[in-house]
């Protein structure tokens, strides 16, 4: 989550005070080795794999020399205000590692790795045939509203049980896993790693496990599966930031189908951008496509899925840089936010036409997938958060019934306190409310508390502090020395399949197990949480019925 900190901004912070040009930086090979496996897991996601910059600032030598060692070690080591993790102060960085990284980030750019349908079929691994799967489900447990929880820097997948609290399963899955996803049965759990790695998880065993697993890029953040009628579990799409690309997969095997460089020109000024990455990836119920958001590019594609080897591609001129987004309540409208230029774009997957790009008022929006509300006086509205100012703004999304409100911010809500920090928001059309995190914006206070939003008001009305004792400070010892770590705060919202609790994670450390705590969601009393040794660093939460449906 690195946001762009100009300049002149760290003049102001007090950490540009010696602008020294930096002397000549020379790196062992094994220094180089670790660095650049570090810059690829840990930083390329905000800052590109070619360092030119996308929600974080470029990083190339001709700024970062200027910067010098020390300054770029400061940030690295402790983030900024604006949104780029504090990678030393959390213990996910040592000291050590810090410093190499302020001293490889001065140097040329490491030209990254291609990947061809071959590379991808060496590494496709078809661990249990379809055949030998269960016919029907193993288990008497209520698997529809099991929730698979991304321990992400661990590279697993916890099953857990909506109706029990218990741990039902935990699965192997990509490095720093990143999101899950459903097939339309909702049988089927697939899973993404940062490293381009995708598993699918078969949820009818007694004790799912991954069915088969591939590696289809080097750097990846989406996949979704076909949920039109007639394609039901029969495709599965991972969308690459590296080699920037669209990757087509049988659902139940996982076997390459086809690939679709994203590499294309930018649709406002016409420039090649070679690392145009795919951002967010949504299933249309209604017809076989998937919406898909090319980032740099700022292309919105409708990507028809009937005959996989001959795509049909309709590409949509939207806005830059398109992140994350979800459906309006009727599912006609996907929403997705530019984040570089703090607007929404609305896409009318009807018509296949860009409907409205709307200004959101706020800074860098990030809705995850956004939380609808039936609003009784501006009618069905779709809200997003963002990072870099307090405001959750509301989208009126109805231009059949309510025209005079349709894409128009009808209400902006201000988080209390200074500074951003929200990464989601979630509801259920059965809870009152919408709940927001603020896992980082950089206030220990706002840091570590939920915002609960009245679905009528539009407003907070209250705000749910973390109990002390999961987010406070711990002391750890990693090869014979001390280390303290704390955990950012909650973060990401889920509710269970009947919208009477919401769970959110506390996202720690992985040297400590920290928690997944289950709130009420009528009554906003923490219920249970979920805990043991297993729990580490739990991040996003997908229920196994909203996934399938897409309700938020
Ligand atoms: Fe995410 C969604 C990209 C960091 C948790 N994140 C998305 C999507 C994209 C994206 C493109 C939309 C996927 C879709 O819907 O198909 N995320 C990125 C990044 O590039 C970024 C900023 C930096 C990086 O290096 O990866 C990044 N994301 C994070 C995190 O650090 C988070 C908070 C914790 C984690 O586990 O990695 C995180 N991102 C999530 C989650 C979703 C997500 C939980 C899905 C939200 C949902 O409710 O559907």
């Amino acid at each position: 989550m690195k946001l762009k900190i100009g300049l002149s901004a760290l003049v102001a912070m007090g950490l540009m005070g010696s602008m020294a040009v930096a002397d000549d930086i020379k790196l062992s090979p094994q220094e180089m080795k670790k660095a650049t496996q570090i810059y690829f897991d840990r930083c390329a996601g905000c800052h590109g794999m070619l360092r030119k910059g996308a929600l974080g600032p470029d990083l190339l030598p001709k700024k970062t020399r200027q910067m010098g060692t020390e300054t770029l070690e400061y940030i690295i080591y402790n983030g900024t205000p604006g949104g780029m993790p504090d990678w030393g102060a959390s213990g996910e960085l040592t000291k050590e590692e810090t410093k190499l990284m302020a001293k490889f980030i001065q140097l040329d750019p490491v030209s990254p790795p291609e990947k061809s349908l071959g590379d991808m079929k060496k590494s496709w691994k078809l661990l249990i045939p379809p055949e030998k799967r269960p016919k029907k489900p193993e288990t008497k447990r209520n698997w529809r509203n099991y929730f698979g929880v991304v321990l992400r820097d661990v590279g697993k997948v916890a099953i857990v049980d909506g109706d029990t609290k218990e741990l039902v399963s935990i699965v192997p899955s990509g490095f720093a896993t990143h999101i899950l996803r459903t097939s339309k049965s909702g049988r089927y759990m697939y899973a993404i790693g940062r490293d381009g790695k995708a598993s699918v998880i078969d949820l009818w065993m007694k004790k799912p496990q991954n069915v088969a697993t591939i590696r289809v890029c080097n750097d990846a953040r989406s996949i979704d599966t076909s949920k039109a009628k007639g394609y039901e579990d029969k495709y599965a799409v991972v969308g690459c930031y590296w080699p920037p690309s669209i990757v087509t997969l049988k659902g139940d095997t996982l076997e390459p189908i086809q690939i679709v460089s994203t590499a294309s020109y930018t649709y406002d000024t016409g420039e090649f951008t070679r690392e145009a990455r795919v951002a967010s990836i949504v299933a249309n119920h209604h017809k076989p496509e998937w919406v898909i958001n090319v980032k740099e590019t700022g292309q919105v594609w409708l990507y028809n899925y009937k005959d996989p080897r001959n795509p049909k591609i309709h590409m949509l001129m939207a806005e830059r840089y398109l992140h994350d987004g979800g459906w309006d309540l009727s599912k006609r409208y996907f929403l997705v936010a530019a984040n570089a230029r703090n607007k929404v774009v609305a896409v009318d997957t009807k018509e296949g036409k860009v409907e409205a790009i709307i200004p959101t008022g706020g800074t860098k929006p990030h809705p995850g997938r956004g939380a609808n509300v039936d609003h009784p006086k501006y009618g069905p509205v779709w809200c997003t958060g963002h990072i870099g100012s307090n405001d959750i703004v509301c989208i009126g999304t109805d231009p059949a019934h309510h025209k005079k409100f349709a894409w128009k911010v009808v209400k902006d809500i201000k988080l209390p306190g200074v500074g951003g920090g929200n990464l989601f928001v979630k509801t259920h059309p059965k809870c009152n409310y919408i709940i927001a995190d603020r896992p980082v914006n950089p206030d220990r206070k706002l840091q570590t508390q939920l915002y609960v939003i009245d679905k009528n008001k539009l407003e907070v009305v209250k705000t749910i502090k973390v109990p002390e004792k999961y987010v406070k400070e711990r002391e750890v010892t990693v090869n014979g020395k001390k280390v303290k770590v704390k955990p950012r705060g909650p973060v990401h919202i889920e509710f269970n399949k009947d919208g009477s609790e919401f769970w959110v994670s506390v996202w720690g450390n992985k040297l400590v197990p920290s928690a997944i705590l289950v709130y009420d969601a009528k009554t906003l009393k923490l219920k249970k949480a979920i805990t043991g040794d297993w729990v580490r660093t739990p991040t996003g939460k997908f229920n196994v019925y909203n996934t399938m449906y897409d309700i938020y």
